[in-house]
């Protein structure tokens, strides 16, 4: 898998029309609020022109996208973090996804009341930070009660952690060592994730609304990314072809689909990379963190191909598919031959050599 992602917001902002957009899962979309009561999970694949070029190459296997799950959450209100609304259940539904999609109302519809969300955005935006920081700050304090006397260290940090979150910085914001972080990792608080802010507009948006949210994004250093998810999940259901759903996002005004641009944002978001392998039936890309060695990657593919890892074999994608054939980039030397260290670049296609 690629990454996954979870939508959170207020009730009636629109996460689940943008999840059907996206994933084409099938969620409820009412113009009542609560109307998602339990997580859904919808899969895409990652387009990757690419990966189509790598699998003509390969016309007898079968090609494997990498791909993203995206979840829809029920609507959080004020108080959720001790389990007002639907609160609770759902905050330990998103402890698992890698990044957080916050989506914000700027779309005027007379038919949705606003209900729980104000016509202030701002205000909006800082409910949900201050639910997730309550959120965290209740899970830093259990971590705090059960630290044994002699983690010390970790003691340190956890105190640091709750008297900033008690000032409303969250945890991203923090430098922290490898070990910290892998502690971290257990208990999965929500202000370390990566953040970025949807704001779901219509064509009658009023401009201010669009721009609070970004000057928010900047103060609160979250990416920012404005969509209109009613247009989206309509492109979706028409079930247009490539050409005919450019034409008609072009007429809106737009380059490229919702999917794309958050696809984007996401592998950004989370500095993933793309390797591709071509072995056995299958010639598949695969997402790593930047900074990811040969090593780390064949334990992506198998625990077995990381304990017998002996080189591997590399070559970027644009190479390879400018030399036309592999067998013959072979022949002229042009797959290099790397060690556990080597450290994995974007788009580079690997074969791995083990032992077993
Ligand atoms: N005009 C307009 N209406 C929208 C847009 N996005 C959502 N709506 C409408 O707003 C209502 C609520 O949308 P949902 O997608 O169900 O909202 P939600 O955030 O999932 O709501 P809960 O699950 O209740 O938290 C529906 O009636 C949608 O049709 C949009 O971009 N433009
Ligand atoms: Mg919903």
């Amino acid at each position: 898998m690629g990454f996954s992602c979870g939508f959170l917001g207020l009730p009636n902002v629109g996460k689940s029309t943008l999840f059907n957009a996206l994933s084409a899962a099938g969620a409820e979309v009412e113009g009542y609020p609560f109307c998602t009561t339990e997580a859904q999970v919808g899969t895409v694949k990652v387009p990757d022109e690419q990966l189509e070029g790598l699998a003509e190459l390969f016309p007898e296997k079968e090609k494997i996208n990498t791909e993203i799950e995206f979840y829809d959450l029920a609507g959080l209100v004020e108080g959720a973090h001790h389990g007002e609304g639907l609160g609770n259940k759902f905050l330990s539904e998103i402890r698992g996804v890698d990044a957080l999609i916050h989506v914000v109302r700027c779309f005027e519809n007379s038919d949705v009341p606003f209900g729980e969300a104000t016509r202030d955005p701002v205000k909006n935006l800082e409910t949900i930070k201050s639910e997730l920081l309550l959120k965290d700050l209740e899970t830093i304090e259990n971590r705090l009660d059960s630290l044994e006397q002699e983690e010390e260290q970790l003691k340190d940090l956890y105190e640091k952690l709750k008297e900033d979150l008690e000032k409303g910085i969250p945890i991203r914001d923090h430098e922290l060592s490898p070990r910290e972080n892998r502690d971290l990792k257990s208990i999965s608080p929500l202000t370390a994730k990566p953040l970025l802010y949807v704001v779901n507009v219509s064509e009658d948006s009023p401009r201010e609304c669009i721009e609070a949210v970004k000057k928010r994004a900047r103060k609160n250093e979250a990416e920012v990314m404005e969509i209109n998810a009613e247009i989206e999940a309509e492109v979706r259901e028409l079930g247009l072809n490539k050409e005919e759903r450019e034409e008609y996002l072009e007429e809106w005004g737009l380059e490229e689909t919702a999917l794309d641009r958050l696809i984007r944002a996401g592998y950004d978001l989370l500095n993933l990379v793309t390797f591709y392998t071509t072995d056995g039936p299958e010639v598949r890309a695969w997402t790593v963190p930047e900074g990811s060695t040969a090593l780390d990657a064949a334990g992506k593919i198998h625990s077995d191909f990381a304990e017998s890892f002996i080189y591997a074999e590399v070559v970027s994608i644009d190479e390879l598919l400018s030399h036309g054939d592999i067998k013959g980039a072979r022949q002229d030397g042009i797959l290099n031959r790397r060690g556990e260290d080597y450290e994995i670049q974007n788009g580079d296609v690997v074969h791995f050599v083990s032992s077993k």
